[in-house]
């Protein structure tokens, strides 16, 4: 029989454990037998997850674009969840849906402060102790809207291209150091993600997901679950995971 990995054996760091995404993954972990460190800005349900999941969970209250802050949380963890094996760098947002000539600058920034810079504040305070330690496995959730343009995905599509090429730029790096680095690409995933980008327009981000079967933040987990399990010299670099209605159009021409 094929021999996955003992979740037991797990300290998983998942930040934007707070909701959708992330949230699963902590779950799928923590009930698996995983050690869980969840991390967003919003406490009560941070409080909330811990009270679900008990001991298995670990709430870090923290914004991922404050690398101070991450830092000094991360020195504090307890015994039991301070050799992190498995750093699930997750949180993230997209912010408007507008043509980059009317788009919002401060929206630009706050993506770029959260997907790149806040994925690479977190992979920077956690690496090198994998690393040390000879095991370890960085898994971040990019994006389909890294591989492929869209109308209005401008900044949001650019900074998880990044996080596709930065994936492989760091398995370069990590050759030989038995740390494993993956990056989970979904497609449309039914979360508060719609809700965020369009600013708590509640009529706006529903109509993303009406009358069609999204993908849900479980399959998502279930797939960063696999991936981590899976044996140790076993890498998935990159993960596409569209919902079955989900599909590509022809390139667009303009006539006349
Ligand atoms: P949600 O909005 O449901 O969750 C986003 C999570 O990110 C929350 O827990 C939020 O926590 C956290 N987060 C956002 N900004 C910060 C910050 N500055 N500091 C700390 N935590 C932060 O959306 P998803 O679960 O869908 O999104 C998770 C990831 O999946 C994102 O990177 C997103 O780009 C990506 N993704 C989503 C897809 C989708 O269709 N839903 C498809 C492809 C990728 P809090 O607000 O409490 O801080
Ligand atoms: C989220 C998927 O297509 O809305 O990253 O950009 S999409």
């Amino acid at each position: 029989m094929y021999q996955m990995l003992d979740p037991a054996t797990l300290t998983v760091l998942v930040t934007g454990a707070t909701s959708g995404i992330g949230a699963a993954s902590a779950r799928r972990f923590a009930l698996a037998g995983a050690r869980v460190i969840g991390t967003g800005r919003r406490a009560d349900r941070l409080i909330a997850l811990r009270d679900e999941l008990g001991p298995n969970f670990h709430p870090l209250e923290v914004d991922v674009r404050d690398n101070a802050a991450l830092l000094a949380a991360l020195a504090g963890l307890p015994e039991g969840f301070s050799a992190i094996n498995v750093v699930f760098a997750n949180a993230g947002l997209a912010l408007g849906l507008e043509p980059a000539q009317a788009a919002s600058l401060d929206d630009w920034e706050a993506m770029i402060d959260t997907n790149i810079k806040g994925l690479l504040y977190t992979v920077k305070a956690t690496l090198p102790a994998m690393v040390a330690r000879g095991e370890g496995h960085v898994v971040f959730t990019g994006s389909i809207a890294g591989d492929y343009p869209y109308p209005g995905g401008n900044t949001y599509g650019a900074t998880k291209a990044f996080v596709k090429q930065f994936t492989l730029n760091l398995m370069a790096d990590l050759a030989g150091t038995q740390v494993r680095v993956t990056n989970i690409e979904p497609g449309m995933v039914e979360t508060e993600f719609s809700l965020v980008r369009f600013h708590g327009d509640e009529t706006k981000s529903g109509s993303v997901y009406a009358n069609l079967q999204p993908l849900t933040a479980e399959d998502i987990a279930e797939q960063v679950f696999f991936t981590c399990t899976l044996p140790r010299h076993v890498n998935v670099n990159r993960l596409q995971v569209l919902p079955t209605c989900q599909s590509f159009s022809p390139l667009k021409v303009t006539r006349g």
